[in-house]
């Protein structure tokens, strides 16, 4: 039977559970995808596309949610898929509308964790490879990642290595033999090494740059702290040292595409309800992200737009 795993290609979380599928059904195909219309229109395309060719198929996702402006587009897509009879197995663990839990358990096997505390690799490591010391280990690395906890449990690097490739013209490429690597317990080698060392050059340049545009604004009772970040600097991990070397609440990032990360360093503040207020928002209540409506150009429109979005939330 042809499997094909499709995961988020944005962190650890997202290429490990990715591994722990392959480990279940080793000869299935992998390709990454990030959230918004148009990124899961591409993955469903692609899915569609090998259903006609083949008959009779399995679809693991992973680490994706279902937002409302996806709901219609995914039910008319999987039940495409059901038509030419294959089947799909959805693991995630981003908060999801109940709109979207009901209709999608409806077509798919779901294994969905809204606890909070559960990452995707976790799930996948319970439903597939229950005991495998491997995969135990990956979610294990895994939760650290997502949660920012046990921090020196996991090499980090493997975070900063994901985003370099990301940002690499053979991303897909990359992230698959990532992939395949910790799918059979090789969590560092010499390859990735060398691509480390090019990486940390560059990124520890840009961080240096991105430090010089931080701002900290009171805002309600807390200290946010808003940045501009280069291409070469991972957000999690930087946000991450923002909170140990001032005094943060919150951390605003954003790229010179306009795309948004935040990241809160106390649990009173709700960074999906921020992310509420931005374009394509959404995420976990510990981090979350989104779009600026404004050009990323405009620097005094977008820090108004941001400011405006930690008001509304905080209000
Ligand atoms: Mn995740």
């Amino acid at each position: 039977m042809r499997v094909i795993i499709c995961s988020h290609e944005a962190d650890v979380d997202g290429i490990y559970s990715a591994s722990v599928a392959l480990m279940k059904y080793p000869d299935a195909d992998v390709s990454f995808y990030n959230y918004g219309v148009d990124n899961f229109t591409k993955m469903y395309e692609y899915l569609k596309y090998e259903s006609k060719k083949t008959r009779n198929g399995l679809v693991i996702i992973s680490d994706l949610g279902v937002n409302n402006e996806v709901i219609d587009l995914t039910k008319d897509s999987i039940e495409y898929l059901i038509k030419n009879r294959w089947s799909v197995i959805w693991v995630d663990h981003h908060p999801w509308p109940r709109k979207a839990l009901t209709s999608i358990r409806k077509m798919a096997h779901l294994v969905h964790d809204s606890s909070g505390n559960k990452c995707a690799t976790e799930l996948m490591y319970k439903k597939f490879m229950y005991k495998n010391k491997i995969a135990e280990q990956l979610g294990l690395n895994a939760h650290s990642s997502d949660f920012m906890t046990n921090i020196k449990n996991y090499d980090s690097r493997v975070s900063e290595l994901i985003h370099s490739y990301r940002n690499n013209s053979d991303a897909k490429e990359k992230l698959k033999n990532l992939v395949l690597k910790s799918s059979s317990g090789i969590l560092w080698d010499a390859d990735m090494q060398r691509d480390y060392t090019k990486f940390i050059k560059i990124s520890e340049i840009q961080k240096r740059a991105s430090l010089k545009t931080l701002a900290i604004k009171k805002i309600r009772s807390f200290n946010v702290a808003f940045v501009f970040t280069y291409p070469y600097v991972q957000t999690s991990l930087f946000a991450q040292e923002l909170f140990s070397n001032f005094k943060i609440d919150l951390a605003i990032l954003s790229s010179r595409n306009g795309k948004v990360s935040i990241r809160r360093n106390t649990d009173k503040i709700s960074c999906s309800k921020i992310a509420s207020y931005l374009i394509e928002g959404g995420g976990h209540e510990y981090a979350s992200g989104g779009k600026l409506k404004n050009d990323a150009g405009n620097f005094k429109a977008c820090m108004a737009e941001l400011q405006q979005a930690v008001i509304k939330a905080l209000e």
